[in-house]
């Protein structure tokens, strides 16, 4: 008798343990994935662009956002009201001829691929990519995980989440010319102009919706010291002002790839990563995009974009370029526009 329960035990135990007896199967398996893995963190130079061909034809630009995925259809109701009401003002030739674009979901590897099948099939430009691909979702090389500062306000995927946006996005989507992010707490609502061609138009470098105050204290200390530090080591002399005290709120911006693909770029990024600082402090990434570009672009290239939307994660609203109250009684999808009612000095 025990023989035979033993046999049994083991054959369940292989069963469950088969990949392809997963639940939820996601886009890409651990085993496609380590053998797509490229490198840690910045490494990551040798990301072809010719390895995720574009959705669109021709495509050059895209709209991208960072989802946190789920195991159900209802985890994505918000992204996907994020992506019908963006798509209806890039396809809405009110605001310029249209340019194609795809609208990358990058995800950390828990979307269901029947899920992403459905949702790219409902808005046909929309594709999903793993960050892991880039490095993302781990903390970087030289860091050991007992290092990164928690317990803390913040989880650890909120750190992550910054380093992607302060460095890993610009390698996922260099073969693009503008990427857009669009979060997927981020529900537009109306734009003076097609963002891509804003750009294009004014030959920007960079495009925000908000310059605003970065409200993290610790990020304002820590960050100030060690800037003012760097700039004097590597003896920059700063194209404009930098103070961490502002910033671009970043859950929208819009820019050149290439841009952030310099050498001396690509370095002040590595250099930020070496500290941990994203991990240690919290530091965030708009105040580091915002750093990147103030040592190294002029002030001509940096153009506002008018973009009125309402950002879910820190409950305000941002209208001609100012925030504005959030109604918190009516969800913020649903919400009708002309509810804004209150302007707010910044
Ligand atoms: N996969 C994944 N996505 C995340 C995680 N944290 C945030 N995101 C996504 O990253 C984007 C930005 O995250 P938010 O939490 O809105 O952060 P934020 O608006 O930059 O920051 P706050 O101003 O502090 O609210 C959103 O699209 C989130 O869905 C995470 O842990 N995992
Ligand atoms: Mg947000």
């Amino acid at each position: 008798m025990l023989p035979v329960a033993l046999i049994l035990s083991v054959f369940c135990m292989c069963w469950l343990l088969t990949p392809s007896n997963k639940v939820h199967p996601t886009v890409s398996s651990d085993a496609t994935l380590a053998a797509q893995l490229r490198a840690d963190g910045l490494v990551l130079a040798g990301v072809s662009r010719e390895s995720d061909p574009p959705i669109e034809p021709y495509a050059r630009y895209a709209a991208f956002t960072l989802i946190r995925g789920g195991a159900f259809e209802i985890d994505y109701q918000k992204y996907e009201e994020r992506c019908k009401l963006l798509h209806a003002v890039l396809y809405n030739s009110d605001y310029g001829t249209p340019v194609p674009f795809d609208d990358i979901a990058f995800h950390e590897g828990n979307v269901p691929a029947s899920i992403a099948a459905n949702i790219s099939a409902r808005h046909r430009v929309v594709r999903f990519v793993d960050v892991r691909l880039y490095g993302g979702f781990k903390i970087p090389p030289k860091m050991q995980m007992w290092q990164v500062r928690k317990p803390a306000q913040y989880p650890i995927g909120y750190n992550h989440m910054c380093r992607f946006f302060a460095m890993q996005w610009v390698q996922a989507l260099r073969r693009y010319d503008i990427a857009m992010r669009i979060d997927e707490d981020v529900w537009v609502h109306h734009v003076a102009r097609n963002p891509f061609l804003r750009m294009i138009e004014n030959n920007g470098t960079y495009g925000y919706a908000l310059w605003t105050e970065e409200g993290h204290r610790e990020t304002v200390l820590t960050m100030r010291l060690w800037m003012d530090e760097y700039i004097k080591s590597k003896q920059i002399t700063p194209k404009q002002q930098v103070d961490v005290r502002w910033m671009y709120f970043t859950n929208v911006f819009i820019t050149k790839v290439d841009w952030w693909l310099q050498p001396h770029v690509q370095r002040f990024l590595y250099d930020v990563d070496e500290t941990q600082y994203i991990y240690h402090h919290r530091w965030g990434d708009a105040p580091l995009q915002t750093s990147a570009l103030h040592l190294y672009s002029r002030e001509e290239e940096i153009v506002f974009v008018e973009l009125d939307y309402s950002h879910g994660s820190t409950r305000n609203e941002i209208k001609q370029g100012k925030q504005v109250k959030y109604d918190s009684t009516t969800a913020a999808g649903e919400r009708l526009y002309s509810k804004i009612v209150e302007e707010v000095p910044l």
